[in-house]
């Protein structure tokens, strides 16, 4: 058997601090505002993903979190074999419920596409018979998808990403992302990313951007606050139809707020100035939740957990007259913090007062290590909220990280040397 050629990739988590919420065309996933959000690490969080090709595959496979997902559906598998681009848009229709399989096989459509395209342009012929070579993929995310992090943005990037490598195509892949889930494709850049909304119909222009690398706010960090295990319980992409359909405060946000919101907030990242950027990003969560509850039958993403987290970083912000925190919450009610690595222990502590973890549950702080000091008496009197137990599970401490990676060496492939999934997964 001819040994598979095989490309292993990770790519990272974004959390938006100005929100994308709605869409202006469902099948191409084009934004009805632009969006920008902070790349995390992944030393912390990550998805990884192994691609392999080999003339010997005799369908196209994957496997999510160790779990093959059926793309037995003769549909779908028409559309792959025929590479007949006016078959995704039917088919995304269909399979609208069924988001994971469908979307990641448009995926593999388009970048074969793509690759076969440029591979025209003068590549040579050996490439293009491999593009008929049918892949396994395996991909897992290092973070539970209960954590409500956003777990498509970082699958869809990581493979786009893999699948770019394999296939040999460079250059511009955040308009396939988006493809996959919007959000993705914020995740194909480190650092500070926007994702341009576009005006075109075909979504050409619907791209994403790097604002600044992740090295450009060195003393940025990121605590992730995870408020419960529980799933959510309208996902974003029904959810952002039924905002679109109902809601007047959506359209007027993103006709009205957010083009002005994106000049700010890219001011604000340039100049490195934690209040302002921290202000338009507690604002923008607001509005987005705004939006939910505009929306008919409204949607609530936040729950008393995440209301007390709120009051905190206000009474914080409060106690020392000078905005040191931001909150921003997605569609859950796990709370994400913004702050200066100086704040970050004090920060901590004040979270562990007033939602005292389980004393048996584990380590409450996982990722970046967090130096202890004490709460201050006049701080901890000032925020006077009542603590609320095991309202919050655990802590990620984080920072702004890179865009996706290749891992270099063989042993971290998730399938073997014959290309199928290892057993230890
Ligand atoms: C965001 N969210 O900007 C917003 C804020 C959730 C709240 O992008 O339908 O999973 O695949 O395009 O990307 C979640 O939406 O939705 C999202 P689809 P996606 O991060």
């Amino acid at each position: 058997m001819e040994k598979p050629k095989t490309v292993t990739c990770t790519a990272p988590v974004n959390i938006a601090v100005i929100k994308y919420w709605g869409k202006r065309n469902e099948e191409l996933i084009l934004p009805i505002n632009s969006s920008l959000s902070v790349t995390l690490h992944q030393d912390q969080l990550k998805t990884t993903t192994t691609v392999a090709t080999s003339r010997s595959f005799q369908e196209d496979r994957i496997w999510l979190n160790g779990k093959e997902e059926d793309i037995t559906h003769p549909r779908l598998q028409s559309c792959l074999r025929e590479s007949e681009s006016w078959l995704l848009v039917p088919l995304k229709k269909i399979y609208r419920n069924n988001k994971p399989t469908c979307h990641f096989f448009c995926v593999l459509y388009l970048v074969r596409r793509l690759a076969r395209k440029r591979s025209k342009d003068g590549d040579p012929a050996s490439d293009s018979m491999k593009l008929s070579h049918k892949v396994h993929i395996c991909s897992v995310n290092d973070f539970p998808t209960a954590a409500g992090l956003a777990s498509s943005a970082a699958g869809f990037a990581c493979l786009v990403y893999t699948l770019a490598q394999v296939f040999g195509v460079e250059g511009e892949l955040s308009e396939i992302a988006r493809q996959g889930s919007g959000s993705a494709c914020r995740s194909m850049y480190g650092g500070f990313v926007q994702w341009i909304m576009g005006e075109e119909d075909d979504g050409k222009d619907s791209l994403a951007q790097q604002v600044a690398p992740e090295t450009h706010w060195p003393e940025l960090r990121v605590l992730v606050l995870v408020a419960s295990a529980e799933r959510k319980p309208v996902g974003s992409t029904s959810g952002m139809q039924t905002s679109v359909q109902t809601s007047r405060l959506l359209k007027h946000r993103a006709e009205s707020v957010v083009p002005g919101r994106m000049v700010e907030m890219i001011e604000a990242v340039q100049r490195r100035d934690f209040a302002a950027f921290a202000e338009l990003t507690m604002k923008d969560s607001n509005q987005f939740h705004a939006t939910c509850l505009d929306t008919y039958p409204p949607i609530f993403y936040l729950n008393s957990v995440s209301q007390q987290v709120i009051n905190l970083v206000h009474r914080y912000n409060g106690h020392y007259k000078e905005t040191r925190l931001a909150y921003t919450f997605d569609a859950g009610p796990n709370a994400v913090i913004y702050t200066l690595q100086q704040h970050v222990p004090e920060f901590v502590q004040a979270v562990q007062h007033f939602f005292p973890p389980e004393t048996n549950g584990g380590e409450f702080i996982k990722g970046l290590p967090i130096e202890h000091v004490a709460l201050p008496e006049e701080l901890r009197q000032a925020i006077g909220l009542e603590p609320l137990a095991k309202g919050i599970s655990y802590i990620i401490s984080t920072k702004v990280g890179p865009g996706p990676c290749v891992l270099e060496d063989p042993t971290q492939h998730l399938l073997g040397s014959d290309g199928w999934p290892k057993k230890t997964l």
